[in-house]
């Protein structure tokens, strides 16, 4: 805040994290269809907000959120560099090298009350998976509020499942399971940071290595 700023009294200390040192930046992206909720859920959780106009995104952008992540020697500081590109097919084709490029990990989200958005996911997680490397995912079946079938929920699972992936159920409507989706996945970007560099060559992803 620069001088003559006003403190604005407004202002929400829950989304104003202070101001401590960050451990990691970990960039990460969101894929799967239009309309899956994929904006909605960066605004749920970086901005606590939600609306039912829908404005499809063009390009990509790039929210970011300050969270703690525990590790066996303790907490550490992390900054999620979240990104959210529009789910247009030949575009995001185009630009999948420097939308998933350098990505730690990976939020696949499906709407459940659209199947067909639960059958992309895969070619969608293996072409972002053929830019980043074989980095952390967690699917999220969207839109749980709209009381999805039994079968196209037991569908999502079942791919979970298949592919070894964590999995949740989520609302950006409601919020269900969004921080904590989110949060796992920051958890296994973590993980699979340390158990790298336990076992061979470090990336370089520590906060000091790859600043934006
Ligand atoms: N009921 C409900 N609607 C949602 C949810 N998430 C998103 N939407 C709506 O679905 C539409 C598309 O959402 P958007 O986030 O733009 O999808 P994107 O194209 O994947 O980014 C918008 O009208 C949102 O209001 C949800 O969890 N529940
Ligand atoms: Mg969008």
């Amino acid at each position: 805040m620069g001088p003559g700023a006003r403190k604005s009294p407004r202002r929400h200390s829950a989304v104003q994290p202070p101001e401590t040192a960050v451990d990691f930046r970990f960039k990460v992206c969101l894929l799967g269809e239009a309309g899956v909720g994929k904006s909605s859920l960066v605004a749920r959780y970086v901005l606590n907000q939600f609306t039912e106009r829908y404005s499809p995104s063009i390009g990509a952008r790039m929210l970011k959120k300050e969270i703690r992540v525990g590790t066996p020697e303790g907490d550490v500081n992390v900054v999620l560099l979240i990104w959210d590109v529009m789910g247009e097919k030949t575009l995001a084709d185009l630009l999948k090298d420097a939308y998933f490029g350098g990505s730690q990990g990976i939020l696949g989200v499906a709407d459940l009350s659209r199947p067909d958005t639960i059958e992309e996911l895969p070619g969608w997680i293996s072409a972002a998976q053929s830019v980043a490397g074989p980095v952390p995912v967690v699917l999220l079946g969207n839109k749980n509020d709209l009381h999805p079938s039994i079968e196209s929920t037991e569908s999502f699972v079942a791919l979970a499942e298949r592919s070894s992936t964590p999995c949740w159920l989520t609302s950006a409507k409601t919020g269900e399971n969004v921080e904590t989706a989110f949060q796992m996945a920051a958890a296994a970007i973590l993980g699979r940071y340390r158990t790298d560099r336990r076992s061979g060559p470090s990336r370089p992803i520590p906060a000091s290595a790859s600043q934006t």
